[in-house]
């Protein structure tokens, strides 16, 4: 085992390096940072028995989350099971489902009406008050722990809600949080920010800033109740490092480091994606070495694939949301051809060792159409023209589409909009397209095999779609992302075991194609071959001795024997148990995959 001591001496002068990065010779670093050392030995000090054992496995074992056996699923508390509680009660169908990894999410402390899905956040130290205490919560990681799941929930550090103490002291000029946000007199520092930054969140308000009541402008990428917070502040960095080993202690095992693209801000930048938030992430990350070694980061950057990487690494997120797999299984899925997606499991997809990617078909976000221009021209594709086509298609406005989509943050100005709603509703289930069922299971049966974690948002599983009750909510109605967020849905559930319903068909194939993933030691790890079908509609890669075709058109597909030269022939399909040479060729029935091994 490790001594506190130890660790200290080797990742402080990492720790300090950063500050100097970061911070320059600002005085009032060196003293963050000391006070931040004290802290560091005060929460480690706290740190419960079993959490320190837990440590010491996960350090011995740095590659645990990269098995096969790994299954994340994710859930509102309050939608999902009403309370901590009631998800603790849930815990059954979790390990039925074979839950390894469990996304809870935002449940602390939040304004009422609107708080962006608890997005912001008004306390790190205070549940929700509807749906727990801070002891149901450490009781809740516990029992996951006890059976196998690991807990996440979101760091959302980019921002605070107003009204949490620190925005009400900065409102109210006391010194203290004076400089914890980016507060303006009057417009001409928004101004010449905002010349280069992007609008995130247009339906709420244009540009990044908002007015406060004094007449000032405080920074807000987000909604106007949501203030980003002055990373340039030391105090800053030593404060949310403190609410992070608070998380820590209570058992919360990986967090979700909301908006990592944000943290950093420089005038005549886009403040996306700066060096100075990367940097950021690694002093959080060696905090975490020394005083919560087992507690990982995952990356939720939402941005340009290039952007989306470079936060991938053992020292600074050691897993990240998989944006570009995501948006382009949808892209296949309408356009009926794999060119875009093979190409980024070629070119993108490998990542260096001791990381992994979290591969998800959809989130509680709306989807965007983050892949590269650059990727699409390849193919003769315009970026601009095809995310027309894309948003126009999932919003059922176009000849043919199978999607009841919503558009999110529809801009006129800029031609950006992105898509809501639930994989179902997306997949053709609502408009009753006979193609649904198979897309759903295809959609998912490529995050279950490509490398990494796969994610899976609970209620998709059962074949829930959009609740359109949100348009009656207030604080949710302006929101479309709430249609993907429907409440537990749980006539789907009850029917899971009848083959004979949608939920029930759905349920056996998900758990037929989680088996087999769970068995297979060749879907350990995210290193993938490509393998190229030269058939526009079925995608081909290969995890170790496995072979994966999958046909994304609704005709079948042939591909010639000579496909498969230098390849074992003699093959059997681990989905359905058939055997599978490949000899003579292969066909493959619409929507169609096959895992050959
Ligand atoms: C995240 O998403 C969360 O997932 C959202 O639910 C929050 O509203 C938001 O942060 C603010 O906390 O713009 O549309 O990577 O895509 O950070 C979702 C850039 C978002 C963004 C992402 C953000």
């Amino acid at each position: 085992m490790t001594t506190f001591d130890e660790r200290l001496n080797a990742e402080l002068p990492r720790l300090r390096s950063l500050f100097g990065r970061i911070y320059g010779d600002l005085p009032e670093a060196g003293r963050a940072l000391d006070g931040l050392v004290q802290d560091l030995r005060a929460s480690w000090d706290a740190r419960p028995a079993e959490l320190k054992a837990l440590d010491d496995e996960r350090e011995a074992d740095p590659d645990w989350f990269a098995s096969n056996q790994m299954l994340g699923g994710v859930c509102y508390v309050d939608l999902y099971a009403g309370t901590l509680d009631g998800v603790r009660a849930r815990i059954p169908y979790f390990r039925e489902l074979g839950l390894t990894y469990l996304h809870l999410m935002p449940l602390f402390l939040a304004p009422a009406e609107n708080s962006d899905g608890g997005y912001a956040v008004s306390s790190y130290r205070d549940i929700r008050p509807d749906l727990g205490t801070m002891a149901d919560f450490t009781a809740l990681a516990a029992e996951l722990r006890r059976n196998g799941i690991s807990l996440v929930v979101d760091f959302v550090f980019n921002h605070t809600s107003n009204e949490h103490v620190w925005a009400r002291g900065a409102l109210a000029r006391d010194p203290l949080y004076d400089d914890f946000y980016l507060i303006f007199d009057d417009r001409t520092m928004p101004d010449r920010y905002e010349l280069t930054t992007r609008e995130i969140f247009p339906d709420d308000h244009p540009g990044s800033f908002v007015p406060l009541a004094d007449g000032r402008w405080v920074w807000a990428t987000f909604h106007s109740f949501q203030w980003d917070l002055n990373y340039r502040n030391p105090a800053v960095f030593r404060a949310m490092a403190g609410e992070m080993l608070f998380l820590a202690n209570q058992g919360v095992n990986i967090l979700r480091m909301d908006a990592v693209a944000f943290i950093w801000k420089q005038l005549g930048t886009t403040s996306e994606n700066l060096p100075e938030a990367h940097l950021l992430l690694q002093a959080f990350n060696a905090v975490c070495r020394i005083a919560a070694p087992s507690l990982l980061f995952k990356s939720e950057a939402i941005v340009h694939p290039d952007d989306v990487v470079v936060y991938i690494r053992p020292d600074e997120c050691q897993l990240s949301y998989n944006p570009l797999q995501m948006a382009l299984i949808w892209n296949s899925l309408a356009t009926r051809e794999v060119n875009l997606l093979a190409q980024a499991l070629e070119q993108r997809h490998n990542l260096p060792p001791h990381t992994a990617w979290v591969n998800y078909v959809r989130s509680h976000d709306d989807i965007g159409w983050t892949f590269a221009d650059e990727d699409a021209r390849q193919f003769g594709i315009d970026g601009y023209e095809h995310r027309r086509f894309l948003n126009a298609f999932y919003v059922n406005r176009f000849p043919g589409s199978f999607a009841r989509g919503v558009p999110f943050q529809d801009n006129p100005r800029t031609g950006d909009c992105r898509i809501s709603g639930t994989t179902a509703s997306l997949a053709g289930l609502e408009a009753g397209d006979p193609g649904a069922v198979d897309r759903i299971v295809l959609a998912h049966s490529i995050i279950l095999s490509t490398g990494g974690v796969p994610l899976i948002y609970l209620g998709d599983e059962v074949g829930q779609l959009n609740d359109y009750g949100y348009l009656d909510v207030p604080g949710h109605a302006e929101d479309s992302r709430w249609v993907g967020r429907p409440p537990y849905p749980a006539e789907r559930y009850a029917t899971r075991d009848d083959p004979e319903t949608r939920a029930g068909e759905l349920f056996a194939r998900f758990r037929g194609l989680i088996d087999v993933r769970r068995r297979t030691p060749a879907f350990a790890g995210g290193q993938l071959t490509a393998f190229h079908t030269q058939n526009p509609h079925v995608l081909g890669y290969q995890r170790g001795e496995v072979l994966v075709l999958a046909n994304f058109s609704e005709h079948a597909q042939t591909l010639d024997a000579e496909r498969f030269g230098g390849l074992s022939a003699d093959r059997t399909d681990l989905v359905t148990g058939r055997p599978m040479p490949l000899g003579a060729g292969l066909t493959l029935a619409p929507h169609e995959f096959v895992w050959l091994a």
